[in-house]
């Protein structure tokens, strides 16, 4: 685009959603370009705020039209550099369609805007003695936009299933700007194939999501027990796996240390194992009496604290990757003995052989992102578990997804995108 028509562009774009909506000084679109580990900056033509689904229409139309490509973006918090703009394209952020809904008691259920953050969503159900089954450590700033277009995980999937067992309806616009919306499912409904299913974990990459209706479960009312657990294996730990488990997350020793240095925690046992185990119960799991437990709400800090730490040491490589739980031991000590340039971090899902690999101080990224996969795939594993491909893998997942998969994805983002305006470098580019 030449400046003049960039400038005939971003005035177009004012006139849909106001001036104040459109961002385009430096120091305004910073941390819109940047993604949340510091790896990635990108830069903008602007960054539009649309404030309705029709305002949303319409800027996706001018991009459309322009062949603009455009990057949805909810709080910004993804981990695989996809929520942020590589070269140029729009940011569309989604934060001001933040409309919460009446909550349906007959079937419990609520329909909330895409930028409304996960924490506004649970505290919504938790005044009506409901939950929303998805928990993550960055509520306060992930959207429900965001956490359907990753499928996000967290930490009640052992228990609650991940974001799309949650997700009942869909409001999405499309790139040429159409809108496809069914926001009141019945409780039964069997209608055809299913456009809004396919929308859930495209990262932005095949239209925007600007409304869902999601599913709420019955409140805990927070009675569950809390146990932090020392460990030699990680296959000891899944011998507590059992019925009664609301959350079953680990971290290595590594781990633990820098959120002791980092937040000041104190140190829960008095010597250090090399894995802890945080179990989140509904009843009493029945821990042998010569093992190091301590049993606190409060050990959540522990958890919760890790990949704002390891922010805070470095910009970290992130690999969110699961094995066969049968491997987890194996793939703990495979990446150990790979001897990654720089600090490595292992934590994660235990209870889906989720593990979060985090490496500071790596001078080889694209190196350390190679043998990590190549290990996980080794193991009959799966190269992302939970954050999505974003353009971290979009190479590897190019390379090792089934070539008649492949190109049915393809088929599907040609088919809804032909122009690939939708987030050009996630999944497709580079
Ligand atoms: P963004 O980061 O803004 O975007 C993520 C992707 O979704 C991008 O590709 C973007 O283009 C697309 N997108 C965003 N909104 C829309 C929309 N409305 N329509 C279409 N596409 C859209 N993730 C987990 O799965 N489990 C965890 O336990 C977890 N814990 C985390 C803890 C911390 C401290 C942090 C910083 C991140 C964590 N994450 C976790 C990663 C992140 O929070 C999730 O991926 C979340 O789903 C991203 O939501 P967001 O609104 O910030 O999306
Ligand atoms: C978590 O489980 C998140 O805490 C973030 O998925 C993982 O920081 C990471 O690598
Ligand atoms: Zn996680």
């Amino acid at each position: 685009m030449s400046s003049r028509s960039e400038e005939a562009f971003v005035a177009a774009l004012r006139d849909v959603v106001g001036p104040p909506h459109v961002l385009t000084e430096p120091d305004v679109v910073a941390g819109y370009v940047c993604d949340w580990t510091g790896r990635w900056t990108g830069r903008t033509t602007a960054v539009v705020r649309p404030g309705s689904v029709e305002e949303v229409q319409e800027v996706v139309r001018l991009c459309h039209r322009a062949r603009k490509g455009v990057v949805p973006q909810g709080g910004n918090t993804g981990l695989v550099g996809g929520s942020v703009p590589h070269g140029g394209e729009v940011v569309l952020s989604l934060r001001r369609l933040d409309r919460v809904g009446p909550i349906d008691p007959a079937w419990p259920s609520v329909t909330v805007g895409a930028g409304v953050t996960l924490g506004a969503l649970q505290e919504h159900a938790r005044g009506a003695g409901l939950r929303y089954g998805v928990d993550l450590a960055s509520r306060d700033s992930a959207t429900i936009g965001g956490t359907i277009a990753t499928n996000a995980g967290g930490t009640h999937v052992v228990s609650d299933g991940d974001t799309r067992r949650q997700v009942l309806g869909l409001e999405v616009v499309l790139a040429d700007g159409t809108r496809l919306s069914r926001l009141d499912r019945m409780p039964k409904e069997s209608l055809g194939p299913d456009p809004y299913q396919l929308m859930i974990g495209s990262e932005g990459t095949l239209g925007v999501i600007t409304a869902a209706q999601v599913r709420l479960l019955p409140a805990d009312g927070g009675r569950q027990m809390v146990i932090l657990l020392g460990l030699q294996t990680l296959g000891e730990g899944l011998g507590f796996l059992g019925p009664d488990v609301r959350a079953f997350e680990f971290f290595d020793r590594a781990c633990m240390e820098a959120v002791i240095d980092h937040r000041g925690l104190p140190r829960p046992f008095p010597v250090e194992p090399p894995f802890y185990l945080l179990i989140e119960s509904d009843g009493t799991p029945s821990i042998p009496e010569d093992a190091l437990a301590v049993v606190d709400r409060s050990l959540w800090a522990y958890r919760e604290s890790i990949t704002e730490t390891i922010n805070g040491l470095g910009v970290p490589i992130k690999l969110d990757v699961a094995v066969p739980l049968d491997r987890v031991d194996d793939f703990a000590g495979a990446v150990t003995d790979l001897d990654l340039d720089g600090d490595t971090y292992l934590f994660g899902h235990l209870a889906e052989g989720n593990f979060h690999v985090n490496i500071v101080g790596n001078r080889d990224p694209e190196g350390a992102v190679d043998r990590v996969l190549e290990l996980v795939l080794g193991l009959g594993g799966v190269i992302a578990s939970e954050h999505g491909i974003g353009v971290v893998k979009a190479d590897w997942w190019r390379r090792t997804t089934e070539p008649a998969l492949l190109e049915f994805q393809r088929r599907a983002k040609d088919a809804l995108d032909p122009d690939g305006i939708m987030n050009p470098p996630v999944l497709w580019g580079g």
